[in-house]
């Protein structure tokens, strides 16, 4: 082959999704990122729910929240009337939040890598169930002790438009749609970016089932 079937034969092949998208100057999202991992991933989270089962929250103006969620790692993130907080232990059981499974760990350290953020060290893992019509209202990611490391999002079951907006409430929002195996990591410059989640719609995810799951990594200490 001479160097200009090379070039024809290349231009003819379809193209290729972009695996890593960057959607803020340091945000990207990492499409289908987690899928080699699941296999590893989906025991390790029923041992985690075993230990601390989903339940949902009120927020501190006493709305209950409609994602249910869990925790693994050194510090657990919760509400209730008095705030939000991390706390060690987790309040339904009283028992300290599950350890952090070494593939979690494993995932987390090697997404934030591929977007540009090496040593990452979590130390929490918030995991949210959605059901359909569930959602996340726009909020900042600011109960940690420090905004120098960046936050891991893995997305797991049915689709989500995922709201990725500015430092302030009312600025416009990108809509980010996120898949089963997609990852949204950021920080730095973007770390304290409102975001948030549209309500989940109606549907069947073949592994899943009738949900989304959303890990979010952060070091909150
Ligand atoms: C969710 N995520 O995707 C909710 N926070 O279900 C978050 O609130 C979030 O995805 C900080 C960073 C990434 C996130
Ligand atoms: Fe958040």
């Amino acid at each position: 082959m001479n160097p200009t079937t090379l070039d024809l034969f290349a231009d003819s092949e379809p193209e290729q999704q972009p695996r890593r998208e960057q959607i803020g100057e340091r945000s990207y999202v990492l499409r289908g990122f987690a899928l080699p991992w699941l296999e590893r991933l989906l025991p390790a989270l029923e041992a985690v729910l075993a230990a601390a089962p989903f339940r949902h929250m009120v927020t501190p103006g006493g709305f209950t929240m409609s994602a249910a969620m869990s925790s693994c790692g050194t510090w657990g993130w919760t509400t209730d009337r008095s705030g939000y907080r991390y706390s060690r232990h987790d309040p339904q059981t009283l028992a300290p939040w599950p350890d952090m499974p070494s593939v979690f760990f494993e995932l987390a350290q090697a997404a934030a890598l591929e977007a540009g953020f090496a040593a990452f060290v979590p130390d929490s893992c918030l995991i949210n169930r959605y059901i359909p019509g569930a959602k996340m209202s726009l909020h900042q990611d600011k109960d940690e002790a420090s905004y120098a490391a960046p936050i891991v999002s893995v997305s797991l079951g049915l689709p989500a438009v995922f709201l990725f907006g500015g430092f302030e409430r009312s600025h416009k929002s990108q809509r980010v749609p996120v898949f089963h195996g997609d990852i949204v990591v950021w920080g730095g410059v973007d770390r304290l970016r409102y975001h948030g989640v549209l309500p989940i719609k109606e549907g069947r995810h073949p592994q899943m089932g009738e949900q989304r799951i959303n890990f979010t990594f952060r070091t909150a200490q």
